[in-house]
């Protein structure tokens, strides 16, 4: 739509099991919020929605571990989410929940129309289920090895090692995320969206009208998933957390999360504006979803196939998803608590919200995955925020009040016109990029006005034009050139450092009528302060300690049954020295051992030469099992077993005995 009335916005609802981190943040957060502050500021009417998402798999799984009730988990974050997204500067128009009612209300009815309707397909199959826990397994409730990239902790809903989407009879090796144990099927009754025949109706054509609208990794999944051929998909869960299904028939069934959640964009609309209609439904509003990469199916495809089936609603005009932040060159993960947690960026960092807002826009990864490193964060900051915007901002307000008394000189003669002419092209061009979802780069035009401002005051040099003739004049049309540039700054960053243009606009005492000749400005503060070498070593330090502290559990295997005293003396013990070790061809595993047990050197294969070099076994001593039968390997005879121990990383290690005995001592 070239021009549109009205702007719907929404922000992808995280999921209240956890606080959020700087993935979060750099994924769709802090895009919306730049999108909507900048439609905001040019005067579009703009809805700009969010909330969390409370239901789904992900909070009863946190609230089993923690021993409390998925209400407590959901209540708990939403307060700590909401708190640090405010003090950031995400300003929602409603950041709503989806445990509330009107959600419940608005999902059952957007259900019931759908069923109404006939769009559902009911079916019975069989679905896993742990006997033991006596539950169906849906989406994370089922683990197990991903058929694409053979991660072997990926859910029954998607795996988040290659993002790929899975139903949970693609996993491999499944297993109950409740109990370990393997599930068994049982016969459930469920409803399917049927997405292979809403494909022919109309997925196909209409994401074809986005091949030049979509960014090319959205238009990219989407294809490939349409060229897979979509299948239908149960809307309906065997669980207990969520909104129930308001049909006859489906007690004790709740909808899938999946169908609930971006239903919640409707109500968190609902909840603050009577006239929500409009802006779901006049063909004059355009709908725009903020997403991470792995959410882009849910509002490419199955969102816009359930807002097609109602048959009221508009489609999402942009989907402007974001690939995947890592942070110092690993995957951020919340379970590995390999993450910079916002609330906690807030309390080590008070009054930095715009550093880390600046730093995340720059390396903002809106075509690829892109990396977050503290030393990166201290330079960026230190050398642009610092040494180029701040440090020319003070430079102009330290200037005005040395020559000009701290008042707003005039320049009737409309003097060096060209700079403020390059300024305004310059924001023309921040201005595009915004609305072209080029975060990064209308970041960057925008610190070019801040160094056009450096270079100007550079090359005009007021310390020196005060010493020439008319040097007054001069310099006072120096300052008011400048400190429009400045105030063109403050008035135009704000959508990307909200923080900052309320300060720089109250040292310029802009804040209502613009900048005018003959007011004073504010003495001049500063906006930005270095970032010390040992925050960022604390930094490190911390991120370090977070991730020792959750190093995997040792896990040890169960002692075996017990055995009689006669069924141990069975064995016979002795203690070997190795005398030759040589590989066996074409045997990557065994090695080849000549080893005297004093009655008799013997020949022993045995199985680790990916752990030792045969060089370095020479003259080493283990305990050998000489009485096991023969064994024939790569036709070579085998006559014993050397005992090692296999540490908890898989590593065998040579056990006692210590070096130095007699070969052929006895075991006991
Ligand atoms: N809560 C998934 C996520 O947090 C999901 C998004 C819902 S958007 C409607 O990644
Ligand atoms: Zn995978």
């Amino acid at each position: 739509m070239a021009n549109p009335k009205r702007h719907l916005v929404t922000c992808a609802l995280p999921y209240a099991n956890g606080p959020l981190h700087i993935g979060h943040i750099a994924g769709c957060f802090l895009p919306s919020d730049i999108y909507v502050r900048h439609l905001k500021q040019l005067g579009k009417d703009v809805l700009f929605v969010c909330g969390t998402d409370e239901h789904g798999v992900p909070i009863t799984l946190k609230a089993k571990k923690e021993g409390v009730t998925p209400q407590d988990v959901v209540d708990k974050n939403y307060d700590i989410i909401k708190a640090s997204l405010e003090t950031w500067g995400i300003e929602f128009d409603n950041f709503s929940r989806t445990s509330r009612p009107i959600h419940h209300e608005t999902a059952k009815d957007f259900f019931k129309t759908l069923y109404d309707k006939g769009v559902f397909a009911e079916e019975t199959t069989e679905q896993f289920y742990d006997a033991e826990a006596n539950q169906f397994l849906a989406d994370r409730y089922i683990v197990g090895e991903c058929p694409n990239c053979g991660f072997d902790n990926a859910y029954g809903d998607q795996c988040e090692n290659c993002g790929r989407t899975l139903s949970p009879n693609e996993l491999i090796n499944p297993k109950s995320a409740l109990t370990g144990n393997k599930p068994v099927k049982k016969e459930t009754k469920n409803w399917f969206l049927p997405l292979d025949k809403l494909q022919d109706e109309f997925l196909n054509d209409w994401v074809a009208t986005k091949k030049d609208v979509w960014k090319p990794h959205v238009y990219g999944q989407c294809m490939s998933w349409l060229n897979d051929g979509l299948k239908p998909r149960a809307m309906t869960r065997d669980l207990d957390w969520g909104v129930p299904v308001p049909i006859d028939g489906a007690e004790g069934k709740v909808m899938y999360v999946w169908f609930d959640a971006p239903i919640g964009y409707i109500s968190a609309t609902k909840e603050i504006n009577e006239d929500w209609e409009t802006w779901w439904k006049d063909p004059e509003s355009e709908l725009t979803h903020f997403l991470g990469k792995d959410n882009i199916v849910f509002h490419t495809i199955i969102f816009p196939a359930m807002l097609k089936s109602h048959g009221e609603f508009n489609l999402p005009q942009y989907v402007p998803a974001n690939e995947f932040l890592n942070l110092e060159g690993q995957k951020l993960s919340t379970s590995r608590n390999h993450a910079v947690w916002l609330h906690e960026y807030l309390e080590d960092f008070p009054g930095k919200e715009d550093e880390l807002r600046y730093v995340l826009t720059s390396i903002m990864p809106e075509s690829k995955d892109s990396d977050f490193s503290w030393v990166d964060f201290q330079a960026r900051v230190n050398n642009e925020l610092v040494a180029i915007l701040g440090n020319w901002i003070n430079r102009v307000m330290v200037l005005t009040h040395k020559f000009c008394d701290g008042i707003v000189p005039s320049n009737n003669d409309q003097v060096d016109q060209s700079v403020i002419e390059e300024a305004d092209a310059l924001i023309a061009k921040v201005n595009s990029m915004v609305e072209e979802f080029k975060f990064r780069d209308g970041l960057s035009d925008l610190m070019n006005l801040a160094r056009l401002g450096n270079k100007y005051l550079q090359d005009t040099a007021p310390w020196h034009a005060i010493k020439e003739d008319n040097g007054q004049q001069r310099v006072e049309q120096i300052l008011n050139v400048s400190l429009r540039l400045a105030s063109k700054f403050a008035e135009s960053c704000g959508a990307f450092l909200p923080h900052t243009a309320s300060k720089l606009k109250h040292m310029l005492n802009t804040n209502d009528a613009g900048l005018m000749a003959g007011k004073s400005v504010e003495k001049p503060t500063l906006l930005f302060a270095k970032i010390e070498d040992e925050e960022i070593q604390k930094q490190k330090e911390k991120l370090e300690a977070q991730s020792a502290s959750n190093e995997p559990e040792k896990t040890f295997e169960p002692i075996k049954p017990t055995i009689t005293f006669d069924d141990f003396s069975k064995l016979d013990l002795r203690v070997g020295t190795i005398v030759e070790a040589t590989k066996v061809p074409k045997a990557d595993k065994l090695l080849n051992l000549l080893v005297d047990i004093g009655l008799e050197k013997r020949t022993i294969l045995s199985g680790i030469a990916e752990h030792f070099s045969p060089e370095d076994l020479v003259g080493k001593q283990a305990v050998v099992v000489t009485n096991l039968a023969p064994r024939k390997m790569r036709g070579v005879e085998s006559n014993g077993m050397l005992l090692m121990a296999e540490n908890l990383e898989g590593k065998l290690v040579f056990v006692a005995p210590v070096e130095g005995i007699e070969p052929g001592s006895i075991v006991r």
